[in-house]
């Protein structure tokens, strides 16, 4: 599938099927641009502005009101697998500090705020009794945001799973974790949904397995074969269709159920119909184990042929409940692949190999393709016909240093937002129904196996006194929401 190309026989491939190509490329709905214009700054009313964190890269806390301990614990504490062997122990201390957080956001006009649930500090074995101290941290969170005029929007997974869990059941390769999951959901549920209106199951099923379980970067530090690792895949997307149901069965009236992916992008090189088609067939592939799965309640051919023998095992009941309803689709969109027309290619399409020159942020795999959010979104809709999507992350990690006057001026992540948003107008304008944006990030935070060494926020965190100073970015993002309009 990944068949070698030399740069010229790309132009040649390429340059011939752009001359070939005598039809137009349609866009998304070409009424819609007609009606809208695609050149002004401007986003749909009432588009929801946010920012975005997750539990154990804010919190700290690790050890307060019954927490148990989390996967994350364990490998941020086992020397060498973190940058200068950091921890989540103290991170920025928002267990403490949320309800002056809370103001960071007020300040920044933000409508909603996307935090994440750890699920250790409310069942602290994962399964079991419950901790009701632990709810209660997020209880006094919801409270405080809403009583600023912020919206809370929940994540239940962002990483930090019960260590009883793995050591019981082997993590997401055991199947008891994915109905655990669905129990703490709808124990979340319940209590929160009265407050509460949108619920996210699991964010990124294609970071967390694939860094978690197939190269060993992120916890739990596996590097799974590849028939155990296919099994593991399919537990998560099991446990996130256990969770919608749990969580449909649970809520109060009015409440939305979605989940947060980081699809893997497929931009046509070149905006032709025949490399649009191949973007689309690749999208479908790409995604395969994941959103495809969700969307379709079915794993593709090309998948299950190509894994053979390590295809997962699965059920006709199981693909039914993986691919429950959901109410809206999220995304995190970063960065994007580029892919070709390619005939001869039995999936129909052909990976564009990435030049060494190509533009990155200091995050290694972060990419910058601004048409990602416009490609992203697109094909989600078009693909499946998500009726509401949310981008629920977007945004870079930069080297900030603060200058002398104390500020920091992070004209580079200003000019990412910029370059990424103007593509996201695109697709509003043509009538993809995004219908919210979530920063990624609030504020600086513990950045994985990067620990702090990449900062991604807009709030800039000095974590020897835990100060959080604005940076430009946080200016320019005030001045978006206050026009709800690129600036
Ligand atoms: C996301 N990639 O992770 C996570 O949801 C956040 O917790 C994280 O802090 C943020 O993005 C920045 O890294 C990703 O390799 C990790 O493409 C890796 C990738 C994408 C997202």
């Amino acid at each position: 599938m990944n068949k070698k190309v030399t740069r010229r026989t790309f132009v040649k491939v390429a340059g011939a099927t752009a001359l070939a190509s005598t039809t137009e490329l349609p866009s998304f709905s070409s009424n819609a641009v007609a009606q809208t214009g695609n050149t002004g700054r401007d986003f749909p009313q009432g588009f929801v502005w946010g920012t975005a964190t997750a539990s154990y890269q804010i919190e700290g806390a690790v050890k307060e009101d019954g927490r148990g301990p989390s996967i994350w614990d364990t490998f941020s504490h086992t020397p060498g697998k973190v940058v200068n062997n950091a921890t989540g122990d103290v991170a920025n201390n928002h267990y403490h500090l949320y309800k002056s957080d809370v103001q960071l956001m007020k300040a920044l006009g933000v409508k909603a705020y996307r935090f994440s649930i750890a699920w250790p500090r409310v069942f602290p074995n994962g399964d079991g009794p419950p901790n009701p101290k632990g709810l209660d941290f997020y209880n006094r969170l919801v409270d405080e945001l809403l009583a600023n005029g912020i919206q809370p929007y929940a994540t239940l997974y962002h990483w930090d799973l019960p260590q009883s869990l793995q050591d019981r059941f082997g993590g997401w390769e055991g199947r008891d974790t994915a109905n655990a999951f669905a129990d703490y959901a709808g124990y979340v549920t319940a209590r929160l949904t009265d407050r509460v209106k949108h619920i996210f199951t699991i964010n990124e099923f294609g970071a967390f397995i694939e860094v978690g379980y197939r190269w060993g970067i992120h916890a739990p530090g596996l590097k799974l074969p590849p028939s155990r690792l296919n099994q593991t895949r399919h537990h998560a997307v099991l446990g996130h269709g256990l969770a919608v149901q749990a969580i449909r069965a649970a809520a109060k009236s009015g409440t939305k159920i979605g989940l947060a992916e980081n699809i893997t992008i497929p931009v046509p090189v070149v905006e032709t119909a025949s490399h649009l088609a191949a973007a689309e067939r690749a999208m479908r592939e790409m995604n395969a184990q994941y959103l495809t799965v969700i969307q379709e309640g079915k794993y593709t051919d090309w998948y299950l042929k190509s894994a053979g023998a390590d295809a997962p095992k699965f059920t006709p009941d199981e693909l039914k409940i993986i691919s429950s309803p959901l109410d809206f689709v999220g995304i995190n969109i970063y960065t994007a692949e580029f892919v070709r027309a390619d005939e001869s290619s039995p999936a129909g399409y052909a990976h564009v190999p990435r030049p060494k020159s190509f533009p990155h942020a200091p995050s290694f795999w972060l990419f910058i393709v601004p048409d990602a959010l416009y490609w992203g979104s697109r094909h989600v809709s078009k693909l499946w016909g998500a009726k509401e999507i949310y981008i629920t992350e977007n945004g870079c990690s930069a080297a900030d240093e603060p200058a002398q006057d104390g500020r920091v001026y992070d004209t580079d992540r200003v000019q990412y937002l910029r370059s990424y948003l103007t593509q996201l107008r695109r697709a509003t304008a043509e009538g993809v129904p995004v219908k919210g944006y979530f920063l990624w990030s609030l504020m600086d935070n513990f950045e994985w196996a990067d620990g702090y060494t990449n900062r991604f926020g807009i709030h800039y965190v000095d974590y020897a006194t835990q100060k959080r100073t604005p940076k430009l970015s946080a200016d320019f993002y005030r001045e978006v929401i206050a026009r709800n309009a690129i600036v």
